[in-house]
This record gives C-alpha cells, sequence and structure tokens, in this order.
C-alpha cells in the first residue's frame, strides 16, 4: 500500500543496484503521456526466420517498454505505434549497425529498426530503449549506428578458484566448479548487460593463467557459456598459458618452433572448435611477471603468437599482450614495451592482435598514451584499459573513468592519426570489475565505468559528459537538476583521484602487492621496478623522472612532434611535468607557484573535491531512492578519508625528502609519517 502510494507520487523505491542501467524506471510528465499514448505494439518482426536473438531483442523491447510506460506489461490501444524489427535473415555480428526511425506503414504509425543481421537488430532494440531511457519522446527517435571498432572486449581475469586478480566486487561470477551442469541465470544477465552496450566478446580467465583451463572438462564448460552468450552476440575467449603442452601434453618442450609442440595445440584448438564453432581464441600474457613464452626458448613474442594463430587458423584470433618488462633489464620500465615489440612489426600474422595497455607503466591514474600506438603501423594493434580501478581507489568512493580513457583515446600520435584511429580497425579490451556483489561492480559508481567503457568501444568519439548523463538517467534520475549534479561529480571525480594519490605527473606510489593505499616511501624491494622510489625518484633537490636525452630518454619512443610538446618544462601540459622531467621543488610553475607549493595545492584540491561530492550526493538525498543513496554515501565517506590519508602520508614523506617547511596555509599531516609507514593491508582484496 505505502510502496504503491509511493510509487503513483513518482517517489523513488528502494533499488539495490542488480538492475544496473536497464532499470527501465517508468518516465514522468510529458514523457509518459507520450510513451503511454503511443502505447508501442512490440514488435513485430519481419524477416523471419526467427531466432534467439530475435527472441531476445523482442523480450527486451517488451520489457523496456512495460517499464517505462510504468505498467507491468504492455497496454494497446486501436492507435498504438508498431514497433517493427525488419532484419536480415542472418544472426551475425551487428558491424553493420542499425537505423531506427519512425515510419507510417500501410496507414499506421510505426518505429522501425531495421539491420543487416538479427545482432544488429539487438543492438537496435537497446538503443531505443536507451533513447526512451533518456527521455527522448518515441516519435522523435533517428539514430543510424554502427560500431566502430570491431572487436568490444572485456577480459577477466578470474581464477577458476572464484578469486579476482584486482577484482573489488566480490568472487568471479563465473562459477566453474559446477559448470557445465549449473549456470547461473545471472550470467545471462550478464550477456544481456554487455549486449545492450555492444560488447561483443569476453575472455573468461586470468591472463595469469592455469593450463588445466585447457583441459576437456574446462572445454565443456566454457562451451556451455559460450552457448548462453552466443544469442547476445557475445563469443568467449581463454587465456592460455604457454607451457601448456609441456604441462598437460607432457611434452618436454613448449618452443613455440617444435613440431610436437606446434601439433599440440593445433589439436588443442580443434577440440575446442568442436564444441564452440565461434570461439572467439587465445589471450596471451607471456614473458610477462614470471608468466612462460616463446623466449623461454630463445624465440621472439611474433614466433610465439605465430604459432598458436597457426594452430587457430581463420577460426579465430590471437590476442597478444604488450605489457612486458623485466627486473633485470635496467632500461626504464616504460620504454621496454616499445622496445621488444617495435622492431617486431610486419612480423605478427594476420590473426594476430597486440594488445598494448592505454600508457606505457601499467593502468595508472594518468599516464601519457603509449608509444607504440602509432609505431606499429604493419601489426594490428588494440588498445586494453583497466575498468576495475586497481590503483584509482579500488572500488571507493567515485571515480568516473571515462576522462581518462578519452585522454588516450583522443591522444595524436603523430603518427597517422589519433589512438582511437590507430584502434579503430580492430578494437578495445577492457579489464572487467564485475563480481558477485549484488550490484555487479562493488560500487554503484562503478556500473558507470562498465558501461562507459562498452559505449566508447561502440563509438570512441562519445564525449564524457553525454555518456555520464546516459548513464545516470538510466541509472537514477532523469530530473534535470540532480541529473547535472551526478554528471559534474562524475566528471570532475577522476582528476579529483590524480590531485590526492598523485599529481603532476607522479606514479606508481601505491602500496607494495595490493597497491591500496599510499607507500611513496617503499625503495627496498628486490625488483626496482616495482619500487616507488624508482618512479618519482625524489631526493633533497628534486622529485620526478627524467625521461628527456639526459635521462632515459623515453621521449625519443614518441613521434618527434609529440616528443617536443612534452620536452621543455616550460611549456609542457603541468600534469604530465614529473612523468618526464625531474624538477627542483623551488621550480616556478606557469601558476606562479613552486612546485612544492602546487603539489601541496593539488593534494588540498583533492581532499577537497571529495568533500565537494560527499555534499553533492548529501543533496540529492530527496532524488535518489534511499538504499541506493545510502551506499552511495558510505562510499563516498570512506573515500573522505582515503584522500586525507593520501595528502597527508604523501605530503608528509615529500617534506621528510626535501626538508622545506609546508607551504603557507597548508595543515599539517594528521600524524607523524611513521604513523603512515605502519600501516599494513594484509588482507586488502583483489590480490
Ligand atoms: O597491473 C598489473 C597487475 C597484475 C596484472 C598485470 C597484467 C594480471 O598488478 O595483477 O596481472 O598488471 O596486466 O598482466
Amino acid at each position: 500500500m505505502v510502496a504503491a502510494a509511493l510509487l503513483a507520487a513518482g517517489q523513488a523505491c528502494a533499488e539495490d543496484g542488480y538492475a544496473l542501467w536497464l532499470r527501465h524506471a517508468p518516465l514522468e510528465g510529458e514523457a509518459l503521456a507520450d510513451l503511454r499514448e503511443a502505447a508501442p505494439i512490440v514488435p513485430v518482426i519481419v524477416g523471419r526466420p526467427g531466432s534467439p536473438t530475435l527472441a531476445i531483442a523482442e523480450a527486451e523491447l517488451r520489457r523496456g517498454l512495460a517499464g517505462l510506460q510504468g505498467y507491468d506489461r504492455p497496454r494497446l490501444t486501436r492507435d498504438s505505434t508498431e514497433i517493427v524489427l525488419s532484419c536480415g535473415e542472418e544472426k551475425g555480428d551487428g558491424a553493420a549497425g542499425f537505423g531506427i526511425a519512425p515510419e507510417m506503414i500501410e496507414g499506421r504509425q510505426a518505429v522501425v529498426i531495421a539491420a543487416e543481421d538479427h545482432v544488429g537488430c539487438l543492438y537496435g532494440s537497446f538503443a531505443l530503449l536507451r533513447a526512451l531511457g533518456e527521455g527522448k519522446p518515441l516519435s522523435e527517435i533517428r539514430l543510424t549506428e554502427a560500431p566502430t571498432m570491431p572487436l568490444r572486449m572485456l577480459d577477466h581475469w578470474d581464477n577458476p578458484d572464484g578469486t579476482v586478480e584486482r577484482g573489488y566486487a566480490g568472487r568471479s561470477i563465473i562459477d566453474w566448479w559446477h559448470l557445465p551442469e549449473k549456470l547461473d541465470p545471472r550470467l545471462v544477465d550478464y550477456a544481456r548487460a554487455n549486449a545492450s552496450i555492444g560488447i561483443n566478446a569476453i575472455a573468461v580467465n586470468n591472463v595469469n593463467a592455469k593450463a588445466f583451463m585447457l583441459e576437456p572438462r574446462y572445454i565443456a564448460k566454457l562451451a556451455r557459456l559460450a552457448d548462453a552468450w552466443r544469442p547476445y552476440g557475445i563469443r568467449v575467449f581463454l587465456s592460455a598459458r604457454f607451457s601448456a603442452p609441456m604441462e598437460l601434453g607432457g611434452l618436454p618442450t613448449a618452443d613455440p618452433l617444435d613440431p610436437a609442440v606446434k601439433a599440440w595445440w593445433k589439436a588443442k584448438a580443434d577440440e575446442i572448435y568442436a564444441s564452440i564453432p565461434d570461439f572467439g581464441g587465445f589471450l596471451v600474457k607471456a614473458n610477462s611477471e614470471g608468466q612462460p613464452g616463446p623466449q623461454d626458448y630463445g624465440r621472439s613474442h611474433a614466433e610465439g603468437a605465430n604459432m598458436l594463430a597457426a594452430a587457430l587458423g581463420e577460426r579465430g584470433t590471437v590476442i597478444w599482450r604488450a605489457f612486458v618488462y623485466r627486473a633485470e633489464d635496467s632500461t626504464d620500465r616504460t620504454m621496454q614495451a616499445y622496445a621488444e615489440f617495435q622492431p617486431l612489426d610486419g612480423q605478427f600474422a594476420g590473426n594476430v592482435i597486440l594488445q598494448i595497455k592505454n600508457g606505457p607503466l601499467d593502468f595508472q591514474p594518468r599516464e601519457p598514451f603509449h608509444p607504440l600506438f602509432g609505431a606499429m603501423p604493419r601489426t594490428r594493434v588494440m588498445l586494453e584499459a583497466q575498468i576495475t580501478r586497481e590503483y584509482l581507489g579500488q572500488a571507493s568512493g567515485i571515480a568516473y573513468l571515462a576522462p581518462l580513457w578519452k585522454e588516450v583515446l583522443d591522444a595524436d600520435t603523430g603518427r597517422g592519426g589519433t589512438v582511437a584511429q590507430i584502434v579503430a580497425p580492430t578494437g578495445m579490451a577492457g579489464v572487467a570489475n564485475v563480481g558477485s556483489d549484488r550490484n555487479w561492480t562493488g560500487t554503484h559508481f562503478d556500473q558507470a565505468n562498465w558501461y562507459a567503457f562498452g559505449r566508447l568501444a561502440w563509438n570512441p568519439a562519445l564525449p564524457s559528459e553525454d555518456i555520464a548523463r546516459e548513464w545516470a538517467a538510466q541509472t537514477f534520475t532523469r530530473n534535470p537538476q540532480p541529473l547535472g549534479t551526478i554528471t559534474a561529480m562524475m566528471l570532475a571525480s577522476r582528476g579529483t583521484v590524480v590531485d590526492y594519490t598523485g599529481p603532476m605527473g607522479l606514479a606508481h606510489l601505491m602500496g607494495t602487492g595490493h597497491h591500496y593505499g599510499p607507500a611513496p616511501w617503499v625503495c627496498d624491494l628486490e625488483r626496482p621496478d616495482w619500487n616507488p622510489c624508482y618512479y618519482h625518484r625524489a631526493d633533497n633537490g628534486g622529485v620526478g623522472f627524467d625521461r628527456t636525452a639526459t635521462g632515459s630518454n623515453a621521449l625519443a619512443q614518441y613521434a618527434p612532434a609529440v616528443a617536443a610538446q612534452w620536452s621543455d618544462p616550460a611549456t609542457i601540459d603541468p600534469r604530465f611535468l614529473l612523468w618526464f622531467h625531474h624538477m627542483p621543488w623551488t621550480h616556478r610553475l606557469p601558476s606562479g607557484r613552486t612546485l612544492w607549493e602546487e603539489l601541496a595545492t593539488r593534494y588540498d584540491a583533492g581532499v577537497a573535491g571529495v568533500d565537494r561530492m560527499a555534499a553533492d550526493w548529501a543533496s540529492l538525498a530527496p532524488a535518489i531512492d534511499p538504499e541506493r543513496h545510502a551506499a552511495v554515501a558510505g562510499d563516498l565517506s570512506i573515500q573522505r578519508k582515503e584522500a586525507r590519508w593520501w595528502r597527508d602520508a604523501s605530503l608528509a614523506y615529500w617534506q621528510s625528502v626535501n626538508g622545506l617547511p609546508l607551504p603557507p596555509d597548508t595543515a599539517p599531516p594528521a600524524e607523524p609519517l611513521d604513523a603512515y609507514r605502519q600501516r599494513k593491508f594484509p588482507e586488502a582484496p583483489g590480490q
């Protein structure tokens, strides 16, 4: 009774976040009247035969339209607008996209979703619901869209035992142990959410892979997943351990040029394709962080990748990761992947894609784009982003990552286009952030990162702001005033995290192993390049990594025009200053402040930014359902604490190195440096 009265009054009711952006909450005001009057009939399918994919499109439209009209099932009138799915005969992969337009058909009002194939029609159905969900009138929706990138992929770092490397949202959503007999219905909801944003490929397991996942029993499990996801236009990929021929096949070597090794992989691929005819292929982390690879046998990455590519043949793709670096190599770590791979340009088989992280280090809150983009014109390359926030506060508070990815996608490589243009013919992968938590991603706002990743892989030209607004309108509220507040909070959030964790180009200052919280003082780890000190190089004289010609000269890996924009500390974008330059603490910046003063200002801005988010969110209480409002308020109070901790620990540490007094108006850290150094978190999640 009470709930009904609240609903009738248009009040929000309790929600747990499971529905994601697919809530289809009832429209309000004119938009509601408009859609109720149109009373869409869902759908009339032309272009039979039908398929599971079209059945899903139809069910989604039915469910979504009813929800938006505030009914439990669609209601018809004599003048109902027909929704017509006009699709080609094949299931297809949706690559040609869809069109949506109003039309008169035999004197009746209709909205036609037209596509060359069934998956295109599914994408069009979700797009129609998205536009309505943002409050656009049905009769005014006209869209023509096709995905920019063919491969729009999620990489799961999920282990077969249910743990998730760098996962902060509970356990893996894949219950490998009980597959193939038991398929959690949640995995179908997962596919549905992914299809709604155009994701079409999923690598199901950690790149630090177990060989046994190639055993027949796992192929059966994988086949069950592939069957469940196929109607949603999603293909499965498997992370493969390079040494599997030894571990599973009993061979004495995994040398990619060894005939027995080649034969083993060929037979394995045949076995997989016998159960999964549209298997996507293998994702491989080789000769990186202890993983086996072709270099163990004196072979190159290209020789390793090409051997696997030959085993797959035309049926699939090898996605080979460029994330390699060696402790024994004293070269600046950010230069090692380029040094390793650039000379191999032109040597990779046509069905190999090189997957390159957005920056040359490792998913830091801010990095310049990776110099390999544009530098391998004869190699298919794709972008790897991290949706899970390993280095950006994990699952605390809010950090909306579209601006981070846009910074990279929009960067001009100086070698034939922006990063987005370079990867457009291939694709983009994101390390997934979902887990068994009821809201999927640990915090409600982390859903936005999953959403934004999919939207950008579909269309990298979309502005971060538009994505934030459409997500928030579907997820929280369409009411313009609170919607504007949420959008603004999201847009500022990543810059805020950069400010309180590592401003001005500082990077990799996080705690050892778990990467949670500040630890800029760590200087004594066995591997030099795992030490924060390796990256900040702070001493009494200054701070920052000299990557100019007087230092590591990492700048030389970029196109000359790009290098030029970063080579002079006087003209460089200050956000990258300490990434490329070692500067005196007393160096004067364009702002008029010294470097030391500027750093203190940025840390304070970070803390203030989080306080502002918390206050803005508090002001939204009347506009958001109480359950999610309280959950986000809790997330933000954690983030407020963490921002202060980062600021205080960092300032205390820098001060211990530079011996300078705190700049005027800078509050002293709450505790002495040693207190921060003593904090230990052996139980931190995600390791
Ligand atoms: O960011 C680092 C992570 C590792 C990860 C590695 C990689 C899967 O700390 O946990 O391993 O990158 O991308 O391979």
